[in-house]
């Protein structure tokens, strides 16, 4: 138990500048911004700050496309305002972790403007470059180099007209993959890295890692229906991907090792490549987010065409991971992000039931093995946008896939209207909800994207002040964690596998039990454990979302219980 790694009594918190806080009017947030607001973080009492991108960028995908890695964009604020953040969080006690974006850079980075310069060009092989498919013409509709789609809808492939070749981007056009067979590229992106732990900075979350490696040579992937191929195959944890991720450990982290995290978002990832993954015998990361349970309500359509989330499915679901990572590795465990929509709108009630709902889904999560993850907004049960027009959407992924919905007509415009309001990204990208004031404080100009209309009753300033509120039991949750060894290291039992309405848990360390239960539903749910737990020797309800015990047989709506024993 003593020599566990910090992170796994950790908490995380993770901020999306853009939407945080705006210090200087401009409707965007900033760090300043961020610094401004510091005391909000010590009060709920994270561990870990990750910050999204704050780089240099075009902002195509809102950071996500880096031209200048060792930058900060004005946008954000300065290089000596990072600093200052830097040394404020480590003042508190708190580390911060940079996102890493290394999969692809941005179109405008120099090295894809040196790139892109002359077939010839000495950065030529640091992106993908391929003819035309043979015997077609460049820019023939079918010509592509293969039948990849994009994340974002289209095809992966951009033409050139300059050089009439075709460069990769997984994901926007803007957004031009980088090639990890070239080790010129890898040494680049390791020096980086270097030079932001040398600044300060305490790790990396590094997106879309598992895709960096491509099978090579690139060929098409099979067509499930939609217009494009299905590449994953060839760059989901591709041949190399260990390789890579070993030798960076060993280039980068190895001579800070302790103090460091390193998170890997992988899309597509198993549980068995996780394990290795995060093994630590391996030293390649220290944990991964794994995409499962944010796909169970996707239908056969892709994640705009929903479906209810079962409960047995998610349990199934978290049951597998918990197991397959209990004896090497280790999880993250997260509802929310900026790229996900809010879970109190998607697995919750947003309406007569968010306080409930909001603190049982951060109390099931949070008494997981793993290391919990809460994204800005979600610690104030903040809910989807609830756009109701085209206009309030900016995400490029929601505007990609508007216009190729619209292009092939499948859709009736309410039908795609459902479907982002559902799941758009945007959703958990609106500003932070501060306090009551116009513009909920995030801005004295005009916000970049809509403040919901409910930042009247649902705000921090609010929250701070209801001791039952969301914010409180967020609190409640992190500061068991850190009390507790049992939150963080005790094994998971699942109970209850085959009821649709209660989630129920023990973790067990040594001599000490805990038991969770979570209401699912907004009605009462009766529930029995009684083969796994005996509540009359000695069972005390060390946290809830009611102001009493309530019936030891019955939960009442989107109740939350954890007891502990002895
Ligand atoms: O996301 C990668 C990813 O796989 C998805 O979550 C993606 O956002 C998409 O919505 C699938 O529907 C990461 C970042 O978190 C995301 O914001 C970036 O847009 C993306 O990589 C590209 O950098």
């Amino acid at each position: 138990v003593d020599d566990a790694p910090w992170w796994t009594k950790a908490v995380v918190y993770q901020i999306y500048p853009r939407s945080f806080a705006d210090s200087d009017g401009d409707g965007i947030g900033d760090l300043r911004g961020i610094l401004g607001r510091l005391d909000h973080l010590v009060e709920l009492g994270v561990d870990v700050v990750w910050l999204s991108p704050v780089y240099a960028s075009p902002q195509d995908d809102n950071g996500y496309d880096i031209s200048d890695y060792q930058d900060v964009d004005p946008v954000f604020g300065t290089l000596d305002d990072l600093d200052e953040l830097i040394g404020a969080l480590h003042a508190h006690g708190m580390r911060l972790v940079m996102d890493l974006v290394v999969n692809h850079t941005s179109d405008e980075h120099p090295w894809f403007v040196d790139s892109r310069s002359s077939k010839g060009s000495d950065r030529r092989d640091w992106y993908w470059w391929r003819p035309p498919r043979a015997g077609m013409q460049p820019g023939q509709p079918g010509a592509e180099p293969t039948n990849w789609g994009s994340f974002f809808s289209g095809s992966a492939w951009e033409l050139d007209e300059e050089s009439q070749e075709y460069y990769l981007h997984l994901f926007s056009r803007k957004q031009p993959d980088l090639n990890w067979e070239n080790p010129q590229v890898r040494e680049a992106v390791y020096a980086m890295m270097r030079w932001w732990l040398d600044r300060g900075v305490d790790g990396f979350r590094m997106d879309v890692i598992n895709l960096v490696s491509k099978e090579v040579p690139l060929r098409d992937g099979l067509v499930h229906g939609g217009l494009w191929g299905d590449g994953s195959a060839f760059y989901t944890c591709g041949p190399r991907i260990h390789e890579f991720l070993a030798e960076m450990h060993r280039e980068v982290f190895a001579d800070h090792p302790e103090r460091l995290l390193a998170v890997g978002e992988m899309p597509g990832v198993t549980i068995e490549d996780a394990r290795l993954f995060t093994d630590p015998a391996r030293a390649e990361v220290d944990m991964v987010f794994q995409f499962e349970h944010v796909g169970l309500d996707h239908g056969p359509g892709g994640k705009f065409d929903t479906r209810p989330l079962r409960l047995t499915d998610l349990k199934t679901s978290f049951g597998r991971w918990q197991a397959g990572l209990a004896d090497a590795g280790w999880n993250s465990l997260y509802w929310d992000n900026h790229d996900q929509p809010r879970v109190v709108s998607r697995f919750g009630d947003d309406g007569r039931y968010r306080r409930e709902s909001a603190t049982m889904l951060a109390t099931v999560l949070h008494l997981h093995r793993g290391t919990p993850y809460v994204y800005q907004g979600e610690e104030l049960g903040m809910t989807n946008a609830h756009f109701t027009r085209f206009e309030d959407y900016q995400d490029i992924e929601s505007l990609r896939h508007i216009s190729e919905a619209r292009a092939r007509g499948h859709s009736s415009d309410d039908e795609l209207l459902e479907g982002l309001a559902r799941m758009s990204r945007d959703n958990a990208r609106t500003p932070v909800q501060w306090d009551a004031s116009p513009h909920a404080g995030f801005t004295t100009g005009t916000p970049w994207l809509p403040v919901d209309a409910n930042f009247l009753t649902v705000n921090a300033e609010a929250e701070r002040a209801d001791p039952r509120s969301v914010f409180h039991h967020h609190r409640r949750l992190i500061a068991l964690r850190h009390e507790d060894p049992v939150v963080a290291l005790g094994d998971f039992t699942m109970l209850l596998p085959d009821d649709e309405h209660v989630y129920a848990f023990t973790r067990r360390l040594g001599d000490e039990s805990l038991l969770v239960l979570g209401n699912f539903t907004g009605e009462e749910r009766p529930f029995d454990v009684a083969d796994a737990w005996a509540f009359d020797d000695g069972s005390a309800l060390v946290l809830g979302n009611y102001d009493d015990a309530g019936s030891p047989s019955t939960l009442r709506p989107w109740e939350a219980r954890v007891y502990r024993r002895p």
